[in-house]
């Protein structure tokens, strides 16, 4: 006979915090967000912690090196997308792991024979204002000069005049060479008063540009996630079908920590790949996604270092349509921190949750922490942003960025699904969408950050540990639901203006 769950499962947006005496210290600056990653022992630190409790989506239209770089020079995490060639996957980690902080590879190169006409569409095109020149037109190309906005004047100038007659050629060019380091190029930039220095190797060769700019900018940002070699941390998503060779390559990649990624992670095969990993391999790796108890317990006996919570809640998710199969977000994660709980108290060893999928507002960020999630793992929320890798585009009055599930038929990444048998996607468990467009993730980070950080002030808490300890949640009724929006006003931007 089947087992019954009559108590339906729960949203997020079902619940609200309660309030605890906010004391004097407890503001938002002294609020840490800092969160273990990685499986630990009461009394000792854990492997990995993350800065921020934040990590992208295993997924095509969100985790590409770009995202990663961005994420974890704020103190999050990225898990690059492993639908993709095990090469392209592994020169992803690669490129995250060799990314020097203030070096930038340059996204704008012409030749020296195309035009002032060609400078500005590729102005136009990317908003920069500097454009290497190099032999070949590439980023790498010998550099025989730079053009920037100071070098030609559109009033005089015909846009038919070849760059090689206003550029500033690599005889007058102040530069750097292999090797240099970000201070020695920082102080070259201060003492030469220049927006930019180009780094070149012993042929010529363009290697990089250092902007004025992002020296600036990374000096804004204390809690960059680094490994002990200053690199950046960075994870990468794994299937339970090529992990024999995709594993090895990531690893030789340089990735600090996997993640099985999987639509329904309480399996046999999921078992074998962690156990796999661990025996011959010095690398964290988390698993999953499971939605109860039972689940959660059975990957942490495959030696799991994390586990990841969560079935059908994403955005662009349609596997509850499809497959019948998931639970409310906050009722599996509520359970599944509770056996989390019961198993640090058995054996003292605290394995930390992820929040995977359905988070609609910030504050369901901060309900799931204090739920019991030690990170939150997203896809719709970083999709928006510059960083991620879909293409911006105009629809009606709005940008959107266009964003697609891992099950869509756009993806095609069936090992994501596949529960054995038939290889291939057999029927969608995803959508291809739009999301609106909305500008770097820097800037909408820290205003989500402010945002919980205000919330845990009111929770009377300074850390997330103090707020999964002390945290009250209601459940709300569907009419109070309605309360908590403006309500039974005339709403400006309805029209009515006043005589
Ligand atoms: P969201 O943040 O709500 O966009 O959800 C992102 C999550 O959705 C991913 O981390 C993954 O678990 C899940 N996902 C990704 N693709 C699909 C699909 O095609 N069904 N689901």
């Amino acid at each position: 006979m089947a087992t019954y769950y009559l108590e339906p499962s729960r949203t997020f947006s079902e619940f609200l915090l309660i309030p605890n005496l906010t004391t004097k210290d407890c503001t938002p600056n002294n609020v840490d967000l800092k969160t273990p990653i990685t499986k630990f022992k009461k009394g000792e630190e854990p492997a990995i912690s993350l800065n921020i409790p934040f990590s992208s989506a295993v997924m095509q239209s969100v985790s590409d090196h770009n995202m990663a770089t961005a994420l974890a020079r704020c103190g999050g995490i990225s898990f690059i997308f492993g639908s993709q060639s095990i090469e392209d996957q592994a020169s992803m980690v690669r490129k995250v792991k060799e990314y020097k902080a203030g070096f930038v590879v340059s996204r704008s190169n012409l030749k020296p024979d195309q035009t002032l006409q060609d400078v500005l569409n590729l102005k136009e095109e990317n908003s920069h204002s500097t454009v290497a020149i190099t032999e070949d037109g590439t980023s790498s190309g010998k550099l025989l000069g730079i053009v920037t906005s100071r070098d030609y004047r559109l009033s005089r100038d015909s846009l038919d005049k070849p760059i090689s007659q206003f550029m500033t050629p690599f005889s007058s060019l102040i530069y750097g060479t292999s090797g240099i380091t970000l201070p020695e190029a920082n102080d070259l930039i201060w003492e030469k008063k220049l927006n930019c220095l180009p780094i070149v190797d012993e042929h010529q060769h363009l290697q990089h540009l250092v902007f004025r700019k992002d020296y600036d900018a990374d000096k804004e940002n204390p809690h960059g996630l680094l490994d002990t070699n200053k690199s950046y941390i960075v994870g990468a998503g794994i299937n339970t079908k090529d992990y024999k060779e995709r594993v090895p390559a990531l690893v030789e990649a340089g990735v600090d920590i996997l993640v099985i990624d999987s639509s329904d992670g309480y399996s046999e095969w999921q078992y074998e790949t962690v156990q796999y990993v661990k025996e011959n391999f010095d690398v964290k790796i988390g698993a999953g996604n499971v939605v109860d108890r039972e689940g959660f317990l059975y990957l942490v006996k495959s030696g799991a270092d994390f586990v990841k919570v969560g079935i059908g809640g994403g955005s662009i998710c349609i596997t509850r349509e499809q497959k019948g199969i998931g639970r409310g977000q906050a009722s599996a994660l509520m359970e599944v921190a509770e056996a989390r709980e019961q198993y640090y108290k058995e054996t003292g060893i605290y394995v930390p949750i992820c929040s995977d999928g359905g988070i609609v507002h910030d504050y369901h960020i901060t309900l799931a922490l204090a739920m019991g999630a030690d990170f939150v793992m997203m896809g719709r929320y970083f999709a928006r942003f510059d960083e991620s890798p879909t293409k911006k585009l105009k629809v009606g009055n709005n940008f959107v960025k266009e964003f697609w599930g891992e099950g869509s038929n756009r993806a095609r990444n069936w090992q994501r699904y596949d529960t054995g048998g038939k290889q291939g996607l057999i029927f969608e468990e995803g959508v291809d969408s739009y999301v609106p467009y909305a500008g770097t993730l820097k800037e909408n980070l820290d205003k989500t950050i402010h945002k919980m950080k205000s919330t845990m002030c009111n929770c009377g808490s300074t850390s997330i540990e103090e707020l999964q300890q002390n945290a009250r949640i209601t459940l709300v009724s569907a009419t109070s639901l309605v309360e908590g929006g403006a309500h039974d006003v005339i709403m400006k931007e309805n029209g009515l203006s006043a005589e």
